[in-house]
């Protein structure tokens, strides 16, 4: 969106026709209109170029030779990557049921030929406005409006992807959940627009202590999740330490004072066989982060997959074994139980452990 509140439209098109006089008319007409404009003569070719140039719009003649039209929108509207990329069908002397089974399939138009400018134009800007509206609905519906993180339903979504992507890949996952301590009491005492900026600034410590790669959101209220692809245990245990200790040292200015505020962890590693789906490896991040707010809260607690239960963090008296043994779920899910770790010494991670 514009500061003037008009939504920038992306200028991406891909024309899948196959006569060379039509592509350069349209190349013509589309590059006239400082529209980026990508071709394919075929079906293969055009499917290869959709999955590389991501377009925002397809202009598909329906009387490609081999496979027609028909057979192209359907793939494209099969496939999740391409399903919501508009196609406004080209043809000349398409029939009433012609047209109609286009649109049924998905097309959001159909221009007969011989192609008038002006018209085909006017429907294709209207096309690209109506995409960018609803990329742009996707996206906010996938924001935190406080925060501007990414929201619940984004990591519901994500999760999965970020999941089997590791998987995949024989790469470890790890999930943190991090907790603000007694965040009422700072509303209560500064009051809720105050407790608002604290969690901004919660948020923006989160994005900056994460990697890029890594996906953040706010998980509720004054919960945020971190899931960080190919993190192992040492890193995750480095990174959860990381935030907590960033958010212990946030002092945040408020009239002639400053708040301080504190913050739980928990962390979970994903494909302990345990874990018979993505969510249950975050309900296990969540369960330590329960027992660290037992433990007295501004500190890292861990699932521990040996004992099936949380345990404190503590990154240099953390046991080898444990780690050797998180760090072989990634490449194999099947559980080495002669390699079951010692139970890790219920230690907190926080400055007093820091210190002793
Ligand atoms: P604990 O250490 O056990 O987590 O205690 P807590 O006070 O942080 O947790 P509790 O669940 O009791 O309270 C969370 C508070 O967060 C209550 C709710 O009013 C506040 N909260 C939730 N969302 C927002 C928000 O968007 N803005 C503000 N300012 N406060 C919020
Ligand atoms: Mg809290
Ligand atoms: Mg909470």
């Amino acid at each position: 969106m514009l500061p003037n509140g008009t939504i920038q439209t992306a200028q991406r098109v891909l024309v899948i026709e196959n006569s060379h006089q039509d592509r350069m008319m349209l190349r013509h007409w589309l590059t006239a209109e400082r529209i980026d404009m990508h071709e394919a003569a075929d079906i293969i070719t055009g499917l290869s170029a959709c999955a590389k140039v991501h377009p925002n719009l397809i202009l598909l003649q329906l009387r490609l030779p081999t496979y027609d039209g028909f057979e192209v929108i359907k793939r494209l509207k099969d496939d999740p990557r391409t399903l919501s990329i508009p196609v406004i069908f080209l043809a000349s002397a398409a029939t009433t049921s012609e047209k109609a089974k286009g649109i049924d399939m998905g097309a959001v138009d159909f221009v007969s030929k011989p192609l008038d400018p002006v018209e085909l134009m006017a429907r294709v800007q209207s096309a690209l406005r109506t995409k960018a509206y609803l990329d742009l609905l996707e996206q906010r519906a996938h924001i935190d409006g406080l925060t501007e993180l990414s929201n619940r339903h984004a990591l519901k979504d994500r999760l999965p992807h970020l999941w089997d992507a590791c998987l995949r890949k024989g790469s470890p996952l790890a999930a943190m959940i991090v907790d603000l301590d007694h965040f009422k009491r700072i509303n209560d005492r500064y009051g809720h627009a105050a407790g608002d900026e604290v969690l901004r600034q919660a948020a923006a410590i989160l994005r900056q202590t994460a990697r890029e790669s890594d996906f953040v959101a706010r998980y509720g209220g004054e919960e945020f999740v971190v899931l960080a692809p190919h993190c192992d245990l040492d890193n995750a245990l480095a990174l959860a330490e990381r935030i907590r200790s960033s958010i212990a040292n946030l002092k945040i200015p408020f009239r002639t004072s400053k708040i301080e505020l504190t913050g739980s962890v928990g962390v979970a590693m994903a494909f302990d066989p345990s874990q018979k789906t993505p969510v249950e490896f975050v309900d296990q991040a969540d369960r330590a982060l329960y027992r660290a707010k037992a433990a007295g809260r501004d500190t890292v607690w861990m699932w521990d997959p040996a004992k099936q239960a949380p345990v404190a963090a503590g990154i240099s008296r953390f046991d080898a074994e444990v780690r050797e043994l998180a760090a072989t779920f990634a490449k194999s899910r099947s559980f080495a139980k002669s390699r079951v770790a010692r139970p890790v010494e219920e230690q907190p991670l926080g400055a007093d452990a820091l210190a002793s």
